[in-house]
């Protein structure tokens, strides 16, 4: 616990209720003051950024904890439904200006900065960013929660708090190298650890059935226990009294750590359990790797779910009876299958240790979970090999056996003789190694099934979880992702934001739609020439980012396209690097092409082990390398590698972007939420009928929107047909000499084989179809080059593409899941005075 100064210093209390709570510059700046004094222990002279950067976070958390407080209050007192939003990773990005802005001080906080001759933005600047997801999937969920704040949904979101969360990148000779990230190396002023607020996890062993009066019950018996104690991170909504949080769980050793090597007094050994114990909560996976056999990636997640399920059963046992009703006080959303496991563990807490039976137990367990899906590929579909499972979980094998007995039993009353279906439908999959698939044990254990953007959801039923639809339609839904436009707008875009709020007033923050209000204003001369303004300021600081960077020097009047987002082959940014050579080949062929200056700018993290990811890494910086250097481009076009894309670093490319590449395969990406971010920030798409990317062209206006390539469906029968990628390359010059360049080493003339790999693949298979869609991606980035030549018609698409976005903010998401699949409801919290004043008068 901090102490306050001026508690004692003035006893009436007055100052320090100022202190905790005032929100004028004034209270601001004391209470920053106080916190370098008292909490840091340092004097202005000595303060290093991180000092004053923890000082001004413990005077905002003092601001939030508040909000947290009264409403925690709230929930208790009502007993409201809860949302528990169960999700392995969450991308958080920086805490400070977020929370500076749904406080509604970042105004006060600059002034009180200044006050004391410092700068906000370089305070916020020192944040290291808890970074505990690998992309997309991660930053939504983080998205969600800053929505459920938001729009006063009681909610709870669980988690893992990493110590390591995701690699840093560095570019180290054009080659991606990962850094490990230390995010808690100087503190995390945001959470509260709660020593007192554990769970033990057991893992291993064995299991003992008896019978006990007449029922039958299972002990387990594990091999060793772990422990988890909560982290709280309190989550405040947009100008609003709420404030929920986040509770992330963290491997701590128990007493009773290793019964075997106890026994036999093996000390040493059992100290290595408990190191071996803490390692469960060490490091975040890095996505795009086969998931299966990772065995510590199955504690992780079997450890979250367990401790989050027996979290919320003891909140529901301070008011209820038993458990009859859990599902009616919480919904539990599966972010993905990550903590799928949570259906056999919610099973084996109602029936093994909570004496339900086995029938109620199912319709409470069934009551209670939503399953979101993310991905359709199958290499992402998380399955576990049964020795492994059954090794460290076996009362979960026999629960999912069982559940399994009892689930296929109906199906094959549904249909007689089908054993093929039923093979199909199987939580086990019994081709070869046997495997138990989450995916399935996610879908009959929920109440609800749904993907992330309509195509994706279509895709779903009637693909990966076709015959699932077929038995139980009324199931499946679809929530298009969102993005929250706290961070990705007005935080990370003042300049637009302010010149929105001149002209609709502040409202659109919280009701996104309303920004259709600015469609008008496209037809505007003075308007546009002001959006063009703030476009232009966003776009030099970015340059001057790059610049930094990079070493590149980009010009902020050319045509800025950028694709940021993981690396990965169905992503394609090697289709983009096509499009470059190309570019680059007709500039040098045609020095008078009468095509605009172009920056293409790339950024993104690859998995450590996914090697041809790498080479793509690689492939962007060799011809960046060329490109920049050669003086025939003469500046026309130019290509940068932003390194460590982040949620900071994001944040600065989305404002600068003109054109946003979205050009997966289609039918790869589910849904995609960089292009959301984008399109709010005034980017035009180039894209293909892939996730989001179908509702944003419907909204924004096909006119409004670069579309070329395949159809999910073209893309279905050109591969049944039989795709043969060469018949593509023999038939396009252009197409030939780029691919003839990567292969011969015109980009790597140290080392001519080095992409060899790549074009093998292109030629060879081209699993990602890049060769099928060349043609016409290049000929849409053509009409882009000829759009943006207009500028007022540019303009006017930009502002259009900002007016009609609201639909993918993620309160509109969140609104969503509230209706049709959590039926929870606001609950607004009265903020009547210090909580602290009521809590002298709770104690007694
Ligand atoms: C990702 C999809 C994206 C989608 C996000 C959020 C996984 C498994 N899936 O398309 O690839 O936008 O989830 O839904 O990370």
């Amino acid at each position: 616990m901090k102490t306050s100064a001026s508690s004692s210093a003035k006893p009436d209390g007055r100052e320090a209720e100022d202190i905790r709570t005032g929100l004028s510059p004034r209270a601001i700046a004391r209470a920053f003051c106080d916190n370098l004094f008292y909490v840091q222990g340092r004097f202005p002279k000595v303060a290093t950024p991180h000092d004053r950067f923890m000082a001004l976070a413990y005077t905002v958390r003092d601001r939030l904890l508040q909000h947290w407080i009264r409403t925690a209050e709230t929930y208790y007192e009502r007993r409201s439904r809860t949302v528990c939003y169960l999700s392995a990773e969450y991308l958080l990005g920086p805490q400070l200006g977020k929370n500076l802005i749904n406080l509604g001080i970042y105004g006060a906080a600059a002034e009180a900065m200044q006050s004391v001759g410092l700068k906000l933005e370089d305070i916020i600047e020192q944040e290291e960013e808890p970074g505990l997801g690998n992309g997309g999937l991660g930053r939504l969920a983080a998205c969600f929660v800053d929505s459920m704040a938001t729009l006063e949904i009681p909610s709870i979101a669980y988690g893992i708090r990493y110590e390591f969360g995701i690699f840093a990148q560095a570019i180290r000779d054009g080659w991606q190298v990962e850094v490990t990230d230390q995010w808690l190396r100087l503190g995390n002023p945001w959470e509260l650890p709660r020593p007192q607020l554990t769970f033990d996890v057991k893992f291993g062993g064995h299991t003992e059935a008896s019978t006990e009066n007449g029922e039958y019950r299972v002990r387990w018996v594990p091999h060793h226990v772990v422990r988890g104690m909560a982290y709280d991170t309190p989550v405040v909504g947009y100008h609003v009294n709420t404030a929920n949080f986040l509770r992330l769980w963290r491997a701590v050793a128990t007493e009773s750590f290793d019964f075997r090597a106890f026994n036999t007094g093996d000390y040493y050994g059992a100290v290595m359990e408990k190191i071996v114990s803490e390692n469960i909560t060490k490091v975040l996976y890095p996505n795009d790797e086969l998931p299966q056999g990772k065995q510590l990636r199955l504690q992780q997640q079997y450890f979250f779910a367990s401790c989050s399920l027996q979290d919320m059963i003891r909140v529901h046992l301070q008011t209820a009876k038993g458990l009859a009703d859990f599902h009616r006080k919480y919904s539990v959303q599966l972010n993905d299958t990550h903590p799928a496991i949570a259906v056999a563990e919610l099973m084996r807490l109602l029936v093994d240790e909570h004496r339900l039976g086995w029938d109620q137990a199912w319709e409470v367990t069934q009551g209670t979970f939503g399953y979101t899906n993310h991905t359709l590929l199958p290499e992402a579909l998380e399955r576990w090999p049964v020795p492994l499972f059954g090794a460290l979980l076996p009362r979960h094998l026999e629960i999912i056996y069982e559940i399994n007995r009892r689930f296929l039993d109906e199906v094959r009353l549904r249909y007689p003789g089908d054993e093929d279906r039923v093979r199909r439908l199987s939580l086990i999959d019994e081709a070869g190694v046997r495997y138990v698939r989450m995916a399935h044990l996610a879908t009959v254990g929920s109440k609800a099934v749904n993907g992330v953007a309509r195509l994706h959801s279509l895709l779903l039923r009637d693909g990966v979880l076709r015959d699932f639809y077929e038995l139980t339609p009324e199931k499946f839904t679809n929530v298009t992702n969102g993005v929250t436009p706290r961070r990705f707008i007005l935080l990370n875009n003042p300049r637009l934001s302010a010149l929105i709020t001149a002209r609709l007033g502040d409202g659109w923050v919280r009701d996104l739609d309303r920004l259709r209000r600015l469609e008008p204003l496209a037809e505007e001369a003075a308007f546009r020439q002001e959006w063009r303004a703030a476009r232009r300021h966003n776009k030099a600081a970015l340059a001057a980012l790059l610049q930094q960077r990079t070493g590149v020097a980009v010009d902020p009047d050319s045509l800025f396209d950028i694709q940021v987002k993981r690396l990965h082959e169905y992503k394609r940014q090697h289709l983009n690097v096509l499009h470059v050579i190309t570019l680059y080949n007709r500039l040098r062929r045609e020095p008078a092409a009468d095509v605009p200056p172009r920056t293409v700018i790339f950024g993104g993290k690859a998995a450590p082990g996914y090697y041809v990811a790498k080479l793509i890494i690689k492939l962007i910086h060799a011809v960046a390398a060329r490109v920049n250097a050669d003086p025939a481009v003469n500046g026309r076009l130019r290509v940068a590698f932003l390194p460590d894309f982040n949620v900071q670093n994001a944040q600065r490319v989305y404002p600068g972007a003109d054109l946003s590449e979205q050009i997966s395969t289609a039918g790869m990406e589910a849904s995609g939420t960089g292009n959301m971010k984008f399109a709010l920030n005034g980017a035009v798409t180039i894209g293909t009928l892939d996730g989001a990317n179908i509702e944003i062209r419907d909204e924004v206006g096909a006119e409004n929107f670069f579309l070329f390539g395949l159809t999910a469906a073209e893309v279905q029968k050109l591969k049944a047909r039989g795709y043969r990628p060469r018949d593509y390359y023999e038939a396009d010059a252009r197409l030939r000499e780029v691919i003839d360049q990567i292969g011969s080493g015109f980009f790597s003339p140290e080392q001519p084989d080095l992409f060899q790999p790549l074009v093998n693949n292109l030629l060879g298979c081209d699993p990602y179809l890049l060769l099928a869609d060349y043609a016409a991606y290049v000929d849409a980035q053509d009409k882009v080059g000829q759009a943006y030549r207009d500028t007022e018609a540019w303009t006017r698409k930009s502002i259009l593409n900002t007016a009609r976005s609201g639909y993918f903010s993620s309160d509109r998401a969140i609104r969503d899941y509230c209706d049709r699949i959590w039926h929870a409801k606001a609950e607004p919290i009265t903020l009547d005075g210090d909580p602290a004043d009521a809590a002298v008068n709770g104690f007694r």
